[in-house]
């Protein structure tokens, strides 16, 4: 198997603990699919007091994320070549999506900022960011917990990271971009809640069709915004 290397830059390493150590994210550092590492970006600061933040130049609330420590850091991390991608967490940029999540799965190196205060130097954005993201129109405290959805996202299409019974193809947003059909399990009748009749039929090509349809209603009912999606790219 492959072994993807991600690199994490982050001001609170220890908001990684639990996430790196659970699930699926932990079973593929397990089998190597993967290498995540949190760095401290103060480790790279140079200054006595350690700081990686300074006021903005024509004033305003909120500090600046300084050019120094990111790029000592981002220096030791290509220090042996570089990264195929260093994206900036940040609110103020395209929403990520399973599609750059599968695009993010195919390479060797992902460096993965974590933006902090009011933002970053505008240069670092210019000259080291190769790929901008945000998780969604609301604003989070900084950018860890972003980059701990970005890496789930991408660790579970990794090929061989999920056992075929769960795969990653039967997803919302993987099958033709519809959101996936209601499921259930046993039993049959929860005190007169029944389980519809068509799964329990053991006709294949009519539960197929049955899921497919049941996919569309869904994603009418709750993300017609998907629907337009789809159809403008058709
Ligand atoms: Cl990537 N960072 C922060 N701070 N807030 C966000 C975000 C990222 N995505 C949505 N909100």
């Amino acid at each position: 198997m492959v072994c993807i290397k991600i690199d994490i830059v982050a001001l609170f390493p220890e908001m990684f603990c639990g996430f790196l150590e659970h699930s699926i994210v932990k079973r593929a550092r397990q089998k190597e699919a993967v290498q995540v590492t949190v760095h401290q970006l103060r480790d790279y600061s140079v200054d006595k007091h350690r700081s990686v933040d300074d006021e903005p130049y024509g004033g305003g609330a909120g500090m600046v994320m300084t050019i120094d420590p990111v790029a000592r850091c981002l220096d030791t991390l290509q220090k042996n070549g570089k990264a195929d991608e260093v994206v900036f967490l940040t609110p103020d940029a395209p929403v990520f999506t399973q599609k750059t999540a599968n695009e993010l799965s195919l390479k060797n190196h992902i460096i993965i900022l974590c933006g902090h205060y009011k933002g970053v130097d505008e240069r670092i954005r210019e000259h080291f960011v190769t790929r901008e993201i945000s998780i969604g129109d609301y604003v989070l405290s900084g950018g860890e917990l972003a980059a701990a959805v970005l890496t789930d996202a991408i660790v579970r299409v990794i090929p061989g990271v999920l056992h075929d019974e769960m795969s990653a193809l039967t997803d919302s947003f993987q099958n033709d971009g519809l959101l996936s059909p209601p499921v259930y399990t046993r039993p049959a009748d929860y005190n007169g809640w029944k389980v519809p009749p068509v799964l329990l039929s053991g006709n294949d090509k009519l539960i197929d069709r049955w899921r497919r349809e049941q996919a569309l209603l869904r994603t009418e009912d709750k993300r017609p915004d998907l629907l337009r999606t789809i159809n403008n790219n058709l």
